[in-house]
C-alpha cells in the first residue's frame, strides 16, 4: 500500500536564515526526511514494506473493532520521552529551559490546547482533534537511576546525524520516546546543501532501538535559545509520525495517509496559501488542508490534527505489538511519570570554564538528578591529591589562585544512596604574570597535556589534541590534532600557550612548524592563530592559515603522520599589534575543521629580535592574500564593499569583526572598508 513514497518536495531559501558563507547563496530546506529515512530502511530491509503493512493491518483492526462498538473510553495517553542533547560545541548544547519550551509547544499541539487553533477555516472545524496524548519527561532512567528526561553528551556526529547518533546513549525504546537533538542531519543520499530540520521512525512489531525515535535539529526545537523567535512545530509534526501518521500529501491525489477527513494534496505544501486546492478529486472538493500539522505549511500556518489522525494514533497507543506498552501504568510507573519516584542518585556537573587564569572563579553547574534534598560535597583536589576545596553548595564557585592543573569531583547524598563523579585533571589555571623569557620561549611540544606552558580549551568529553611521538619538527614530539577523527564544522578544542612574559612587545615576532595534509582536495580546514594580553579575556585574531597552505599538497586518506620534509614555518609579526601588557602575552591555536586530516604543531617561538617577516600593519587586513578560497577580513566595522578593476561593485556586507570574504573568480579587487582600501588577489 505505502511501498513507495513520492519524494518530498523541498524548497528553497533564498534568505540567509541559516549561516551561510556569504550573502546570497541558496540552501534547500527540507523540513522532514522521515519518507527517506524510511526508504533508506526499505533498501537495507526487503522486510522492511511487509512490516509497514503488517503495522497497518494492526491498525485497521482497531479501528474496525472501534466501529464496531468496541469504542474505548476518552483517556488520555501519557508517554516517557527522554531528549538526548548531543552537542558538539557549547551553542549546541541547549538549556533546559529550551527543552521545557518544546514539550510545552508538543504537548499544547497534542491536546489543542495551542493558542492558534482559531486560525483554522470553517470548514475544517468539524473535523479537528485533541490527541489526547501527553509527553512527558522521564523520571527514571533504564537502570533506576534518576533522571530528569534530559541527557547531555558531547557527540561528533551532532554535525551530520542520522541512526549513527542513536548508538549511545539510547534508552529502551518500549519504554521512552528517544529525541536526539542535534546541529545537523545528514541521511544518506540526501542531496549537498540540503537542511534536514527533523525526522521519525514510523513504528512496527520489535522495532529496534537503533531505528526508533526521533533526531531533530536544536533550532527547530521549541521557541527559545537557539529556537528563537517562532513557535515550532516540527517535534509535532515528527511525533505525529512517531503515532505511524502520514504526511497529508503521501501519495498525492489518492488516498495516501489514511485518514478521510484530510483532503488528499497532490505535494508538500509551503508558507500559508489558504487559495491551495491541488487536488479537486476529494467529495466535496475542499480546499488543502494547509493547517494540518502532517503537511509542510510553516510553523505559523499549521495548528491542528484530525479525528482520523488521531484514531490512527490512539490505535498505535492501545496494540501492545506497536507502542502501547509506553502508556501502561506499568510503565508510567517505572519511568517515575506517575506514582512515588523511587531513584538512585546521580551526580553531574559541568565545568563551564576549564581553562582559568588565577584570580578568576571556577564555575562549578550541578547536572545532578536525585529525590529529595541531597546534600553535596565537592571537592577541588590538586595534582598532589591536595584537598583545595570542600564545599556543600549546589552551584559553587571556587577562587583557585595558585596556578597548576586540578580534579574536581562531586558526591551526591541523598536519601536513598549516594553517587560520585570525578572529572580528573579537568581543570588548568595560568598564571596572570607570565612567566618571563627573553629573549626568546621556545615550544617544544616535549610534555604532555597540559603542562605549565601549554594547556586546551576543551568543551568535548576527551581532547583531540594530544603529544604524538610519531612526529616531531623539533626533538622528539609534536603537539597533534586529531582532525582526522572529526568532520567539517566548528572549533571543537584550542591549544593554548602562556602567559608569556616579555620584555618588549614591540619587536615581537611569532614563528612555529606545521604539518597538516587534506583527506580531499576540497577540504577548507582553517589554523586560526590568536593572541590574548589579558590571559585569555579577549583573543585578538593575527592569522589564517588556509588547508593549501597549511601543509603539503598531497592528499592523504589514512591518519596523517608527517615526514620530516613535510613540515613548514610559518611566521606572524605581532609588534604592530600594540599589546598593552609584556606579562600576560598568550597565544592561541584553533583548527576549524573542513573536513581534512591531522594537523601537527612544533617548535612555536615567541622572540623579541624582528624577523624578515610581513609586518602587520593595517588594521583592517585581509588574510590570507593572495587566496584562493575561504579568506577573511579581519579588525573590519560597518560597510565592506569589493570593487573588480573596472569600478563594478561586485560585492557588498557589513562587518563587525572578523567578516568571510566570498570565492571570487580569480583576478584583482579593491576592497573598501572604514575609508580603507585593500588591494586583493584571487588566484
Ligand atoms: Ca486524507
Ligand atoms: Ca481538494
Ligand atoms: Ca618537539
Ligand atoms: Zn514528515
Amino acid at each position: 500500500m505505502h511501498s513507495t513514497n513520492p519524494p518530498a518536495r523541498t524548497f528553497i531559501l533564498l534568505l540567509c536564515l541559516f549561516a551561510a558563507p556569504f550573502a546570497g547563496i541558496s540552501q534547500v530546506i527540507q523540513p522532514c526526511a522521515s519518507d527517506e529515512m524510511y526508504a533508506l530502511e526499505v533498501a537495507e530491509n526487503p522486510r522492511r514494506e511487509a512490516l509497514r503493512a503488517e503495522t497497518e493491518a494492526e491498525i485497521q483492526l482497531i479501528l474496525r473493532n472501534q466501529r464496531a462498538g468496541d469504542s474505548p473510553e476518552s483517556v488520555v495517553h501519557q508517554i516517557p520521552v527522554v531528549f538526548h542533547i548531543m552537542y558538539y560545541e557549547e551553542q549546541d548544547n541547549i538549556s533546559d529551559a529550551q527543552i521545557q519550551s518544546a514539550l510545552t509547544i508538543l504537548n499544547q499541539d497534542m491536546r489543542r490546547l495551542n493558542p492558534d487553533t482559531s486560525n483554522l477555516r470553517a470548514v475544517f472545524k468539524s473535523s479537528a482533534a485533541d490527541l489526547e496524548v501527553e509527553f512527558v519527561l522521564a523520571k527514571i532512567g533504564p537502570n533506576g537511576e534518576c533522571s530528569n528526561g534530559i541527557n547531555r553528551r558531547w557527540n561528533i556526529n551532532s554535525l551530520a546525524a542520522n541512526n549513527n547518533i542513536k548508538s549511545s546513549p539510547s534508552w529502551p525504546n518500549t519504554k521512552y520516546l528517544n529525541i536526539w537533538v542535534v546541529r545537523g542531519i545528514n541521511l544518506s543520499g540526501t542531496p549537498a546543501g540540503t537542511i534536514v530540520l527533523g525526522y521519525s521512525a514510523f513504528p512496527y512489531n520489535g522495532i529496534p532501538g537503533i531505528q526508533d525515535g526521533i533526531v531533530i535539529r536544536h533550532d527547530q526545537l521549541g521557541s527559545v535559545g537557539t529556537a528563537q523567535g517562532e513557535r515550532h512545530r516540527t517535534l509535532t509534526h515528527e511525533v505525529g509520525h512517531y503515532l505511524n501518521l502520514f504526511h497529508t500529501f503521501q501519495g498525492g491525489c489518492a488516498f495516501g495517509d489514511q485518514c478521510a477527513d484530510t483532503p488528499p494534496v497532490a505535494a508538500s505544501s509551503s508558507g500559508c496559501n489558504s487559495n491551495q486546492n491541488t487536488c479537486t478529486n476529494d467529495l466535496p472538493d475542499l480546499p488543502d488542508m494547509i493547517e494540518n500539522f502532517m503537511d509542510y505549511s510553516s510553523n505559523q500556518c499549521m495548528n491542528t490534527f484530525t479525528q482520523n489522525q488521531k484514531s490512527r494514533a490512539k490505535a498505535v497507543l492501545t496494540s501492545s505489538q506497536l507502542r502501547g506498552n509506553l502508556a501502561s501504568a506499568a510503565n508510567l510507573m517505572a519511568t517515575g511519570v506517575s506514582g512515588t519516584v523511587n531513584c538512585s542518585p546521580v551526580a553531574d556537573f559541568e565545568i563551564t570554564n576549564p581553562l582559568l587564569c588565577s584570580g578568576d572563579s571556577l564555575t562549578l553547574v550541578d547536572r545532578s538528578s536525585s529525590i529529595g534534598t541531597p546534600v553535596y560535597h565537592w571537592n577541588v583536589l590538586s595534582a598532589s591529591n591536595q584537598v583545595v576545596h570542600h564545599v556543600i553548595t549546589q552551584n559553587p564557585s571556587l577562587a583557585l589562585p595558585n596556578p597548576g592543573v586540578y580534579s574536581v569531583s562531586l558526591t551526591l547524598q541523598a536519601s536513598n544512596g549516594s553517587n560520585t563523579l570525578n572529572k580528573p585533571l579537568s581543570v588548568t589555571v595560568r598564571p596572570v604574570a607570565g612567566t618571563s623569557h627573553s629573549p626568546w620561549f621556545i615550544g617544544t611540544m616535549e610534555d604532555e597535556l597540559p603542562n605549565a606552558s601549554w594547556a586546551t580549551t576543551t568543551f568535548a568529553d576527551s581532547s583531540y589534541w594530544r603529544r604524538s611521538g610519531a612526529a616531531a619538527q623539533q626533538g622528539q614530539a609534536s603537539y597533534l590534532f586529531q582532525n582526522s577523527k572529526l568532520i567539517a564544522g566548528g572549533e571543537v578544542s584550542a591549544l593554548v600557550g602562556g602567559p608569556f612574559a616579555y620584555p618588549n612587545t614591540g619587536t615581537l615576532n611569532l614563528r612555529f612548524a606545521h604539518a597538516f595534509a587534506r583527506k580531499a582536495s576540497n577540504n577548507n580546514d582553517q589554523l586560526k592563530v590568536s593572541v590574548s594580553s589579558n590571559c585569555g579575556e579577549t583573543w585578538q585574531l593575527v592569522r589564517i592559515i588556509p588547508a593549501f597552505q597549511l601543509g603539503t599538497a598531497a592528499i592523504v586518506t589514512t591518519p596523517y603522520v608527517p615526514a620530516a620534509s613535510e613540515w613548514k614555518y610559518t611566521s606572524v609579526n605581532l609588534a604592530a599589534l600594540g599589546l598593552q601588557s609584556a606579562g600576560n602575552l598568550m597565544v592561541k591555536f584553533a583548527l576549524n575543521s573542513g573536513g581534512g586530516n591531522n594537523l601537527y604543531l612544533d617548535d612555536v617561538q615567541l622572540s623579541t629580535t624582528l624577523g624578515n617577516e610581513e609586518l602587520v600593519t593595517e588594521p583592517v587586513w585581509i588574510q590570507p592574500n593572495p587566496s584562493r578560497s575561504g579568506a577573511i577580513l579581519a579588525g573590519a566595522q560597518g560597510e565592506v564593499r569589493v570593487l573588480d578593476l573596472s569600478g563594478r561593485l561586485v560585492w557588498k556586507s557589513y562587518a563587525d569583526g572578523d567578516l568571510a570574504l566570498p570565492d571570487l573568480p580569480a583576478g584583482s579587487y579593491v576592497l573598501h572598508c572604514a575609508g580603507i582600501s585593500l588591494r586583493w588577489s584571487v588566484l
